[in-house]
This record gives C-alpha cells, structure tokens and sequence, in this order.
C-alpha cells in the first residue's frame, strides 16, 4: 500500500477524552473513531488488525477442532425466556420491539441461540463431542463505556459452545479450550495467564478468565510470579488427547493466579513471599464449565449409550477480539507510539523514502515495495513529500515491526537502512538482503 492512496487519518494532538494509552494510541493513529459511547466505527488501519486477531483465533479453534459458523446479532426474547435469562439479565441487555411487536435483543452472547440450533438437530451420542463457534458482533449497554475498545457496548467477541454426553468429556473440552487459547495468546505476541476466576450472569462452577498484567486493566489479580516464566512455544498438542491437555492444564494451573472475586489470603500466602505478586489485569477471555444449566430448561438431550435421554453437558469460551487490541497496545508500546508484535501487525514492513522526487531514491523504492510484495509480504511506502522526521513519526505511532529507510546517501553505498521499532537499532543492508531479511522474520 503506498501512504498517498491509504486512508490513515493520524492525529497530531493528543486527544484528551481517552484516559489510557492504547486509547490514546488508537485515536492517534487512526485505528477507530467513536461513533456513540462505547461504539465504534473501524478506519482501515484498526480494520487491518482487527481482521489479524481474527485470523488467529480461527485458525487456533479449529487447530482444536472446532467448527465455525455464524449467528445473528438479533436474537428473539422467547429463547431467552426459556432460559430464564430475559429477566435476569438486567439493563446490560439492548431490548428492541420489531414493527409486529415482538421483543427481541442485540445478543449480549449466545447461548440460548446455540442450544436451541443444537436440540434441533443433534439427539444421539454419536454426534459428539461437538464444538460450535463464531466470531460476531455482541452488544451489553454498560453502565460506563470506556478506554475506548477495552470495554465497547458493541464489540467483537469469539464465543464458542461444546456440546458433551458426560462430565469427563466436557472437562475434556474445557481444557482443550485451555490450551488452544494459550497458543492463541501467544501467537499475537501476548502473555494472557489463565486465573481462576467468578462466572457471573453466565453461570457454572468452574471458570478461567485470561489476563493479560497491565496497570492499566480494570481486574485486581494475585499471582504466583512462577508462572509467568511458562511458555506454549510451538508445542505439537494433539487436541483430542484427554491426558495431554490435561498436563498442559495443571502446569497452567498449579501455580497461585485468582482475580480478586476468588483470592484466597489464605492460599496466597502458601506462595514464597519473594514470588508473591498483585497486579492488575485486562481479561481478554473466558472459559466456562455450566453442565446442564441451559440443556436442561431447553430441552436439548441426546440418547446416550446406554439408550436413555440425558441432557447434553456444555460450556462456552469466549475471546474479547475487539478488545484484544487495546490489550496488545497496552502491553506493547513506547512514548513515541505502538509497536505491533510481527503475529497482528497492519503491514509487514514500512518503507520510508528520504527523498520522494529523486529518480534514484524512488525507483529503489519502488523496487523493494515490488519485490517485498513478490515475496508474499504487504509494505506500507510513505511516498508523501514530506520530510523525514515527519515520515519517522509516523511509522513509529503506527507501530509496524520494521522499517526500511532508503536515501540517496545511502544507495550511493548501495545500501538501505533496516530498523527495528522494537529496539530501534538500525543495520545497513544492500536492498536484497534487507527483503531476504524481513521475508525472513515473517517466515516467508
Ligand atoms: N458466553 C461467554 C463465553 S462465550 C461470555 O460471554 N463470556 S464473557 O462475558 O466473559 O465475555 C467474553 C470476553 O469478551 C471477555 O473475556 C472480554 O474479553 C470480552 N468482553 C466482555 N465485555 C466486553 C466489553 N464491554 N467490551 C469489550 N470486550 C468485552
């Protein structure tokens, strides 16, 4: 993409309605802009990342197996009233009256919806173990929408919904959630701890939240300073392995981390002091264990083997995608802007000219952008006329990994500068070897 075609509304001041710095960040470097409280439209830029985060979450559910789909925003009452959540859940839920008065709601999450798709189709064992999900647009009208995406009233969230005959196979399914999200973390440049933590209006025994440490997260939270030294790394997991996730959970899970709704002084204490840690968090997802809580009031059963009609064991695992960028922001910036992890990242590389309007320094960059792009990767070239500390702010407000700066000095010696946004140390390179060098980083 050349910088004179794109859309990237940056701005210069800092805007002083966003109280934190991934807001602050978003706003400047035109990612989003507030449509109403807690709504926002996406500009291309936010657009970009968004579509990354959601990349990864698909292709890390059904790396375990699980099968997409979509449901609607819109849902009917009725399911609700089945459930018995159309009462229960409060001011949060968006209620809406169609044209032949019949009430309906901008789903808040789905499981009404899904359990009724489920007792329409699926009454025997055979067809499980099953899990449904989609990434869709949710709504919660909260009280106090703020720090921009971190807590929207509409956003993006994954949310996905096993279907088990029995306990053992729907902690089975638990757990699988588990690790498929540890790798999903981290593989957007993120450490998220699983924590146990409280269920709220989506009920159910056991549950994790995962958090990503930032001063600026809303959750209190009490860890074990242990377990931020594992790491998921590129294990081979096979997902259908019960005793396999298992392991992987309780290494997860061994080491003390609760938000503050279930710390335990008590527990916490038992920690070496030196290892105790308080922080604070951004959850960024949640998983859920709620046996037959919906299954039962909707009468979604299955035969099970032994021939009787048993009603079907669930959870739901959700993921804050639209969230998750301010999370990453949150824990990846410095004072001059954002710096993307290569997994989310807009654009692979940024390629500033020094010197827009000379023959030499436009036909190199012309050259790199083509032979960037031959190689699979997407360059963001600022082609403006517009001097070099200019052009330099940008690309660090903008956070892209790496940065390619070619001058006329410069290709005199035939080379090119390669910058790390990360450590800011540059490295003088012949214009092939610094493509040879990023298609590298991206594994391409
Ligand atoms: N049905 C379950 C799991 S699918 C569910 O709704 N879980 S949840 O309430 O925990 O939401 C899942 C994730 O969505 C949260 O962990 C959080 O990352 C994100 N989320 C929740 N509320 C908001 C909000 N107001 N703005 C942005 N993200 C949110």
């Amino acid at each position: 993409m050349r910088l004179t075609r794109y859309f990237l509304p940056v701005l210069k001041e800092t805007p002083s309605e966003a109280q934190i710095v991934s807001h602050r960040l978003m706003l400047r470097a035109g990612m989003i802009k507030q449509a109403s409280a807690g709504i926002y439209s996406w500009l291309p830029l936010g657009y970009k990342v968004l579509r990354n985060v959601e990349r990864i979450v698909h292709e890390e559910q059904q790396r375990a197996g699980h099968i997409p789909m979509l449901m609607p925003t819109l849902q009917s009452a009725d399911l609700w009233r089945e459930s018995g959540r159309y009462d229960a859940y409060g001011p949060e839920m968006l209620r809406i009256r169609d044209r032949h008065e019949r009430d309906l709601l901008y789903g808040p999450t789905n499981e009404e919806m899904i359990t009724d798709i489920f007792r329409s189709h699926v009454s025997s064992y055979r067809d499980l173990p099953m899990t449904l999900y989609h990434i869709q647009w949710k709504f919660r009208d909260e009280i106090r929408p703020r720090f921009g995406v971190m807590r929207g009233r509409e956003f993006l969230m994954k949310d996905g919904y096993n279907f088990d005959v029995d306990y053992e196979s729907a902690i089975h399914a638990y757990n699988r959630h588990m690790v498929s999200y540890l790798r999903t973390y981290e593989r957007m440049g993120l450490q998220a701890i699983p924590m146990r933590a409280d269920s709220g209006p989506i009920g159910g025994d056991d549950t994790h939240e995962f958090l990503v440490l930032a001063d600026t997260g809303e959750s209190e939270v009490f860890y074990d300073a242990a377990i931020t030294d594992l790491k998921f790394g590129d294990r081979k997991v096979d997902y259908d392995n019960r005793d396999e996730c298992a392991e992987i959970v309780k290494e997860w899970t061994t080491p003390y981390a609760r938000t503050d709704e279930t710390h335990d002084e008590a527990i916490f204490n038992q920690v070496p002091e030196e290892r105790r840690r308080t922080s604070r968090g951004i959850e960024v997802g949640q998983i859920f264990y709620f046996g037959t809580k919906y299954s039962e009031p909707m009468g979604a059963t299955v035969v099970n083997r032994e021939g009787q009609h048993v009603p079907v064991h669930m959870g739901s695992h959700g993921i804050g995608v639209s969230r998750l960028l301010g999370a990453i922001i949150e824990a990846s910036h410095d004072d001059n802007g954002i710096i993307w992890p290569e997994g989310v990242t807009p654009f692979h590389c940024g390629i500033v000219n020094l010197k827009q309007g000379d023959a030499e320094a436009d036909r190199a960059c012309e050259q790199l952008y083509d032979a960037l792009t031959a190689k699979g990767l997407e360059p963001l070239y600022d082609d403006r006329e517009e001097r070099a500390g200019a052009k330099f702010a940008t690309m660090d407000l903008i956070g892209l990994p790496w940065r390619i700066t070619v001058g006329p000095r410069g290709l005199k010696n035939g080379v090119v500068e390669l910058t790390s946004r990360k450590t800011g140390e540059s490295e003088e390179l012949s214009p092939e070897v610094a493509v040879a060098r990023v298609a590298e980083i991206y594994g391409k």
